[in-house]
């Protein structure tokens, strides 16, 4: 296994590399085959393009990963007719994280395993990036935007349009021409070109507008959540989603605290973690730890989705039946509570054993808000059973990694309920396709 993961790491840092001489040597000629031997032709590489993008700053990280799905597969598509690489936004700045610690310019590679992206389409980190271009620039910013008055029928249809944003988005152009933005924290970068462009559309409308209207080899679309998924939940979402494997760092703090606290190794529960693009899990063939997990989504969502919330009481309250039903006796939480708030729901419990993750000032420091949630996420998605937060997308990504581990959608797709509905819908089902 490990001479397999060493061999694919070569691998894909061989493409990378390929893709870079391809980039600075601009042109050169390589071998096309058309399927049919015979008629192999020589054209012209095209050199390599790089697309950036970013979200509109008020969505949280697990909106954040949704979209990174969705660009993914646009770059994959793109890939089909020419050569482009995903330059992966630094993380930072989110609304949630508000710790004192600073968190930005986090790279990618600090939440998620880099080679396993790289296994379903060429990424690089923003860093490397710019080390590539040898200069701090963008060539073409498309800031996307709705269309003027809001739409009644939906088309899709692109424009590019005066800004809506009165400040642009914060792009503004300095004395020399170029336009500076905050640009992830590192100020020193510019864009050479900025437009506004009014979208309506799949992420995959937007590639020949790439292809054939913009000509820098860099483009850079902020507020990509604007591009819809192509298929969401079909098999291009799935490979996405399943390319997005946390990094081994992280699972391995969530492995210990499952052993140390929760009595849960991957041999026993069923859960061993293998090469994304090979393992193809049936359902219920997890078996998961002898736990319940929770995801308790807290702070603004108290105000934003009350009435879908249970109160603290009213979860413990219903925890009680699911450890009765599945005879069970310990519960880990995932939270954002503050600790006050978790101590008052522990207080409601006698016999159950109740956990959270805490990280150590130096765990902290080093994988920041994203990786403490991360690391929540991995060890609620080993529990023998999930209940989640109503349309939450912390609650979403957990079921989607459950679907992955191989767990019956029984013991996933699951929701607390406010205190007055104690019926409540659940989530729908969307269970992993593979083909
Ligand atoms: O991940 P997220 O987009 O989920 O945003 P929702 C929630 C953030 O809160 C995460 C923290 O990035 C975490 O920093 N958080 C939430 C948690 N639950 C947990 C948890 O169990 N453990 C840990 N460690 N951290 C939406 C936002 O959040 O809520 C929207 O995306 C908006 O922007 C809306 O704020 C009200 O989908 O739950």
């Amino acid at each position: 296994m490990r001479t397999k993961e060493a061999l694919a790491k070569i691998l894909c840092l061989f493409c990378i590399c390929l893709l870079f001489i391809v980039k600075s040597e601009n042109e050169i000629n390589t071998a096309y085959d058309t399927g049919n031997k015979d008629k192999t032709t020589f054209a012209e590489a095209k050199a390599v393009r790089y697309l950036l993008y970013d979200v509109n700053p008020g969505e949280g990280f697990n909106l954040r990963r949704d979209v990174y799905m969705r660009v993914a597969n646009l770059v994959k598509f793109l890939n089909e007719d020419e050569p482009w690489v995903l330059v992966l936004p630094p993380w930072g700045r989110l609304y949630h994280w508000q710790r004192d610690v600073e968190q930005i310019k986090i790279p990618w590679k600090t939440f998620f395993d880099l080679d396993s992206l790289r296994q379903h389409i060429p990424v690089i980190e923003f860093e490397d990036y710019l080390k590539v271009r040898g200069e701090p620039v963008i060539d073409e910013v498309y800031y996307l935007q709705g269309f003027k008055g809001g739409w009644t029928h939906w088309e899709e249809k692109l424009n590019i349009t005066e800004c809506l944003d009165s400040r642009s988005g914060g792009f503004r152009q300095d004395d020399d021409g170029r336009w500076r933005h905050w640009f992830f924290g590192y100020e020193e970068v510019y864009a050479k070109k900025f437009a506004c462009l009014s979208y309506m559309g799949h992420a995959g409308f937007i590639k020949p507008f790439l292809m054939h209207n913009t000509t820098g080899r860099s483009v850079y679309i902020p507020q990509a959540e604007e591009m819809l998924h192509d298929r969401y939940g079909h098999k291009g979402y799935w490979e996405a989603r399943r390319s997005m494997v946390f990094a081994k760092h992280l699972r391995d703090i969530g492995d210990e605290f499952r052993a140390k606290h929760l009595t849960s190794t991957d041999q026993e529960d069923n859960t061993v973690l293998e090469d994304w693009t090979k393992m193809r899990r049936k359902h219920g063939e997890a078996k998961g730890g002898p736990y319940i997990a929770i995801h308790l989504r807290r702070r603004d969502y108290l105000w934003a989705r009350k009435d879908e919330l249970p109160s603290l009481k009213g979860a413990a309250k219903h925890v009680k039946k699911l450890l009765k039903k599945y005879d069970l006796l310990k519960v880990y939480v995932a939270t954002d509570a503050p600790k006050e708030e978790y101590e008052e729901f522990k207080s409601y419990f006698k016999k159950a054993e109740i956990y959270r993750y805490e990280p150590t000032e130096e765990v902290f420091n080093k994988y920041k808000d994203g990786g403490i949630a991360i690391i929540d996420q991995w060890i609620a998605a080993h529990a023998r059973y999930f209940t989640g937060s109503h349309v939450s997308t912390f609650s979403f990504r957990i079921q989607e990694e459950r679907e992955i581990l191989g767990f019956d959608p029984e013991m996933t797709f699951n929701r607390m309920c406010g205190d007055k509905d104690q019926d409540c819908e659940q989530p729908t089902k969307w269970t992993i396709i593979y083909d």
